[in-house]
Order: structure tokens, then C-alpha cells, then sequence
């Protein structure tokens, strides 16, 4: 592919697949999952969203058997990679809800993505939000993924601030 190919694409990095989980009343956080392709090496860095007074990027991981969260600096995208936004790994973390996130609503997020030469740019998508437990429901999930958002993984216990 040349150069002005990918010149004609809205963005750099692919985003395949964004949903939001859905929330029940009083919850004030949530997660935005996808898969991000980017064309060149890149970083997300940072997203924002109006239905969060706070977005982080958030890694999951198993921490003596207790599933773990913490923010990220950033998330490297290497050139031609598909890396995966999802329950049990990396996640745009949605914290300070300013609303319940319902099933069916369509959440608008903008994710801000940092080149190699530190260029950003601002990519807004638009993730459908589906049910609580789209983890086990959604059919590409691998049959290991099933167990990964047990245990200590409620998502309002693990956002105190
Ligand atoms: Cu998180």
C-alpha cells in the first residue's frame, strides 16, 4: 500500500468493534472495549468522553489471584498489530458517570492517539453499550475469557475514587 492510501483513511489506527458495558443505577464507572490496528507505531494516550467526568486507560491483571486495575500512561500500538480493548485486559476506564449507561444508548467517545514523531490525533467513535454480562454473551469470546471478570471484579468496588 503506498502512502496516499492511507491518506485517504479518517484515521491511522483501525478501531474494530467499540461497545461499552452497560451500567446499573448508582454505578459511576465503566468500561469502552475494542481492538485498535494502527497503520504505524503509535500510542493511545488519552480519551475523553461526555458521559465520564473522568477517562483513564486502564490494564488488568491477575495480582495473587486477585484481579487487579490501574491506569496506564499509555497504550503502545505497534505498527499492523490488532491489540485488544477488553473485560480482563486492556480498557478505556469510564469513571464519574454522569448518567446510568443503558442498553441500546450509543456512547461517544474520543480517543487520542500519539505518533511516533509525539504528533496527536483525535479520533471520535461511537460505542453501542451492551448488557452487563456481554463478557460471557458475546459470541467471539474465547471459552477462557469467561471466568476472567469473577471474584473481586465489581466494578464499583474497585473504583473508590
Ligand atoms: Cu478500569
Amino acid at each position: 500500500m503506498t502512502a496516499s492510501a492511507w491518506a485517504q483513511s479518517p484515521s491511522s489506527v483501525e478501531i474494530k468493534d467499540p461497545w461499552v458495558r452497560a451500567t446499573v443505577a448508582q454505578q459511576k464507572a465503566t468500561g469502552a472495549f475494542m481492538q485498535l490496528t494502527a497503520k504505524a507505531d503509535s500510542k493511545l494516550v488519552e480519551a475523553r468522553s461526555p458521559v465520564a467526568g473522568v477517562v483513564e486507560i486502564h490494564e488488568m491483571a491477575m495480582d495473587k489471584d486477585v484481579m487487579k486495575m490501574r491506569q496506564v500512561p499509555g497504550l503502545a500500538l505497534p505498527a499492523g498489530k490488532a491489540v485488544d480493548l477488553k473485560p480482563g485486559g486492556y480498557h478505556v476506564m469510564l469513571l464519574d458517570l454522569k448518567a446510568q449507561v443503558k442498553e441500546g444508548d450509543v456512547v461517544p467517545v474520543t480517543l487520542v492517539f500519539e505518533g511516533k514523531d509525539g504528533k496527536r490525533e483525535n479520533v471520535e467513535i461511537q460505542a453501542p453499550v451492551r448488557p452487563l454480562n456481554s463478557a460471557a454473551a458475546a459470541g467471539g469470546m474465547k471459552p477462557g475469557m469467561k471466568g476472567e471478570m469473577k471474584g473481586d471484579m465489581k466494578p464499583t468496588e474497585a473504583h473508590k475514587h
